[in-house]
């Protein structure tokens, strides 16, 4: 029996919601204009007023916002509140490398713990669970938003952040936890190290895992409920729209219900900005209509994924998104070739590997070079240069066929591939200056 956080909102009718979206909408384009004078001259420069924006089909009239605003208005020139109304802040390095910093009022603090509340519901998950919440606290949005969405849940929170494995692992199996928070390959992580302790999914009591802040595959999901003996769900979120939580998987496992009540979803072309038809692949767009602190309209994530608005099993109305397939700025241009990290972890999958490996990308007499380090899981690790070089020919085989490009292959000992505790760093491209 599915059940729901706040049900009136989660399964409201279609009609229902473009009610609440077209209040909310008018009202933050109001609080921006007369708040945000960063965003106002982009308004002006655009030729636009409130006035304009009548209901969400006026959206596309309204200017985007991306990192390069973020780090011109930066610190505080894209702060939609006095100070004095702000209580917290977090930041992220972002995929790209660039620091930014994100403001919350103890309303929008509110907000996001209730989307993180849903997702956990959406995930089993009730006051009668212990949810350890192993994604890293501080700056990082991870940690504080599921915590404070465990709180409103009313289970029994584990804050035991990041890192420190063998504690978790102690942890989960002394207070019984049932529900775990973390990044996907940090999930996988610990599953290796339950098998090196000899400990199988039978010796924890774990049900389900909520796993986001990282593109992780549908084979790696198979891996992690298998390794743990759980059902996992994804999440999603950035820091600039609060952070996890903007959408979260339910009991259908397929794609994630954008919180629609506060976020509105758009798809565009990346190079041309054109809003994309429903149904259509490109990028993610966002307009946050409840946030004050740090009012986000028309924000581009960069994040390259497809909105789906069937029916879901689990009677929740809001649209889904699809795993995002990787980022605009993400995406590799090898040889003049589109690959996606994603694309080449899917190979190494289904070839028996785990998700331990390091994509390496450089120039040489001016023509690219791909270069994948995998690690041999410990079953096929051998010193036999024979074997050896036939697992390497087959995933070179593999990735071929998938991107349609050649790569280099090398397969390297168990546990060489430095691990995070956060998100996993994938891809080094050495052709950036
Ligand atoms: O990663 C927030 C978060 C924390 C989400 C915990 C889920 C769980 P940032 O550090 O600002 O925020 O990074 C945001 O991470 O634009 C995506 O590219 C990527 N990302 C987040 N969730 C997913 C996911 C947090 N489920 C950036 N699948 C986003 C794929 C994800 N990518």
């Amino acid at each position: 029996m599915e059940r729901y956080f706040q049900k009136e909102i989660e399964c409201a009718s279609r009609d229902e919601i473009i009610a609440i979206q077209n209040k909310k909408l008018k009202e933050q384009v109001q609080h921006v204009w007369d708040n945000v004078p960063y965003y106002r001259k982009k308004m002006e420069k655009k030729g636009v007023t409130p006035e304009d924006i009548q209901t969400i089909e006026d959206l596309h009239k309204l200017p985007f916002l991306s990192k390069k605003d973020l780090r011109d208005a930066y610190p505080y020139g894209l702060m939609g509140v006095p100070k004095d109304q702000v209580v917290r802040i977090h930041s992220t390095s972002g995929t790209t490398g660039m620091r930014l910093v994100a403001f919350f009022s103890q309303g929008d603090i509110d907000l996001w713990e209730d989307c993180c509340a849903r997702a956990i519901v959406a995930a089993g998950g009730s006051k009668d669970d212990v949810c350890q919440v192993s994604y890293g606290f501080g700056l990082f949005t991870g940690g504080a938003g599921l915590n404070g969405g465990s709180h409103k849940v009313g289970c029994m929170t584990v804050p035991i952040s990041s890192g420190n494995t063998e504690r978790q692992i102690m942890f989960i199996q002394d207070l019984q936890a049932s529900i775990i928070c973390c990044t996907p390959s940090y999930a996988a992580y610990l599953g290796e190290s339950m098998k090196e302790m000899g400990l199988g999914p039978d010796d924890i009591p774990l049900k389900a895992g909520i796993f986001g802040a990282e593109a992780w595959s549908e084979e790696m999901r198979q891996s992690i409920q298998e390794t743990l003996g759980i059902k996992a769900y994804d999440i999603y979120g950035l820091t600039e729209l609060s952070g996890p939580g903007v959408a979260f998987e339910c009991s259908a496992q397929s794609g994630m219900h954008i919180n629609e009540d506060h976020f509105i979803a758009e798809i565009i072309d990346p190079d041309t900005e054109e809003v994309l038809p429903e149904g259509a692949t490109g990028e993610l767009v966002f307009t946050a209509i409840d946030k004050k602190a740090f009012p986000m309209l028309r924000y581009r994530t960069r994040d390259i994924c497809r909105l789906s608005r069937e029916k879901c099993s689990c009677g929740r109305t809001h649209v889904k998104m699809a795993k995002p397939m990787g980022r605009s700025d993400d995406m590799l241009i090898i040889r003049g070739v589109n690959v996606f990290p994603s694309q080449i972890e899917t190979v190494l999958l289904e070839h028996g590997y785990q998700a331990n490996y390091q994509i390496i990308v450089g120039r040489v007499n001016n023509t690219d070079t791909l270069d994948v380090h995998v690690e041999m899981t410990p079953e096929m690790f051998t010193d036999d240069m024979t074997e050896v070089t036939k697992h390497q020919n087959d995933l070179v085989a593999g990735l071929k066929n998938m991107l349609g490009i050649k790569a280099k292959v090398t397969l390297v000992a168990p546990k060489s591939i430095t691990r995070s505790e956060g998100k996993a760093v994938r891809v080094i491209d050495n052709r950036k200056i």
